[in-house]
């Protein structure tokens, strides 16, 4: 397997919730290294532009809303097969479909207010990271 980067979100649900600590502790203790980590309040047009893929579907707006109420911690995390990793522990975009003991089982409200948002490819890792960091605010752990 390769060692691949992904984009975590901890949504604004997860800072509301002070879980920040817990959820970076679980993606260490799986062997998701942080090798870039922010804090933002992202404006409405940052948010529409990150979920652009969404636009025309009908929870956009609210999800849009929901993404800007208040700040959350962008991530880019490193390890073997980072992608699926991250989404195997986030869990199912709903959390009454999500796996016991998955991020979303734990600590999601609903399937909107799904605490984590993880990249579903690594084409889009790569996008994502680049929209949320530049070259010099990301680093190697090795
Ligand atoms: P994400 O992109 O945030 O990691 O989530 P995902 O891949 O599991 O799910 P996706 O289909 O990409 O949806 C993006 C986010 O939109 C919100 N959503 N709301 N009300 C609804 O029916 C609905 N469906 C999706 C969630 O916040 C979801 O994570
Ligand atoms: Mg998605």
């Amino acid at each position: 397997m390769a060692i691949e980067r992904t984009l975590s979100i901890i949504k604004p649900d997860g800072v509301e919730k002070n879980v920040i600590g817990k959820i970076i502790a679980r993606f260490e203790e799986e062997g998701l290294t942080p090798v870039g980590i922010r804090m933002a309040h992202l404006a409405k047009h940052e948010a529409e532009g990150f979920y652009a893929v969404h636009k025309e579907r009908p929870f956009f707006g609210e999800l849009v809303e929901f993404m800007t109420r208040g700040p959350v911690v962008v991530m880019a995390l490193e390890g073997e097969d980072a992608v699926a990793k991250n989404r195997e522990i986030m869990g199912a975009t709903n959390p009454a479909e999500a796996a016991e003991g998955t991020l979303r089982a734990l600590y999601a409200t609903d399937i909107g207010e799904n605490t984590v948002h993880g990249s579903d490819s690594a084409e889009n890792a790569a996008i994502e990271i680049k929209y949320f960091f530049s070259d010099v605010q990301l680093f190697s752990r090795g």
